[in-house]
């Protein structure tokens, strides 16, 4: 058996015609413009490639984008201060500043200091208080992401195992709070797997659905899955050889149902939905939603 691939490039391009659609109304029927700040600090090779791509799907959706670029050497009073501004700026809906920040910002207070109201990554305590509570206003992108994918790729969740690899709090344990969500596209048995974790095997050959943000090239292969999963991939690795996920592709697409694959996967899903939450927070401000 070969894996169904499941194109995250195809998914976010439908999802990008329908935000289209919306973006235009809503400047037709109430005026409104969603805005988006994007703000980079240092010289960062991958992070000024996403960020790139993130100020490229503003330019061809029509939403407001002002890009911030300051240099590595930036005080943490001044960042402070930048995002005070973007609080205050009404043609701003969402703020974002790309991770990781130089060691000498402390990335807690930087977080902190973003409205909760215009936190479009959805890393505000708020917000992911709101999450586990089930009551989400934005979710996180790359979470956000992944369960589209499998929504959009008719995969059910409702009873699956589900098992995630990795506990970051931008990938790992938000996704996890998702899918065991009593709602629609989740209510799956998650188990979450780390660098703790005794038999990472034992826990991966169970998953229906498995999820790897793990940070390491191959930290899963064919032996450690059963057939017929559904492995959505995470990992974004830049080898000598290219862009390569967390997952052993070529072994473990023979055993799989369906795999995510890098490039193409998720990294496209984490910028669209990124849109998303950018036109929902401005349809927010505008009293709509
Ligand atoms: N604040 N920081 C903040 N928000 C985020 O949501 C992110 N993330 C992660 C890193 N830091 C962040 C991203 O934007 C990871 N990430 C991200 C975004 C896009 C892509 C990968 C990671 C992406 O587009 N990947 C392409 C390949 C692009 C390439 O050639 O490198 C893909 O097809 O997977």
């Amino acid at each position: 058996m070969s894996a169904t691939l499941i194109k995250g490039s195809e998914i976010s391009k439908q999802i990008k015609e329908e935000l289209k659609l919306e973006i235009t109304e809503l400047k037709k029927k109430y005026n409104v413009i969603p805005g988006l700040a994007t703000i980079l600090v240092g010289e960062d090779e991958a992070s000024k490639v996403y960020v790139g791509a993130k100020e490229k799907a503003c330019k061809e959706l029509g939403i407001y984008s002002e890009r911030i670029n300051l240099p590595g050497d930036t005080k943490e009073g001044d960042l402070l201060a930048l995002i005070e501004r973007l609080n205050k700026d009404d043609r701003i809906h969402g703020i974002l500043v790309q991770l990781p920040l130089p060691r000498h910002i402390n990335k807690t207070n930087v977080l902190y200091a973003i409205d909760p109201k215009k936190d479009v990554d959805g890393f505000h305590p708020v917000n992911i208080g709101k999450l586990m509570l089930g009551e989400p206003d934005f979710l996180p992108c790359t979470p956000h992401g992944i369960q589209e994918l499998l929504i959009r790729s008719g995969i059910e969740t409702d009873g699956a195992e589900v098992v995630v690899v990795g506990r970051s709090n931008i990938v790992g344990k938000p996704i996890a709070n998702m899918l065991l969500q009593k709602k629609k596209g989740a209510n799956a048995t998650v188990t979450i797997c780390h660098t703790g974790t005794k038999d990472l095997a034992s826990h991966t050959k169970r998953a229906d659905i498995l999820i790897v943000a793990a940070g390491r090239p191959k930290a899963i292969t064919a032996d450690m899955v059963k057939d017929g999963v559904v492995v959505i991939d995470v990992g974004v690795n830049r080898l000598e050889t290219g862009l390569v996920g967390d997952v052993d592709f070529d072994g473990v697409k023979e055993k799989a149902k369906a795999i995510t694959p890098v490039p193409g996967g998720v990294g496209p899903m984490t910028i669209v939905m990124l849109m998303k939450n950018t036109v929902q927070s401005a349809k927010m401000h505008a009293g709509i939603v």
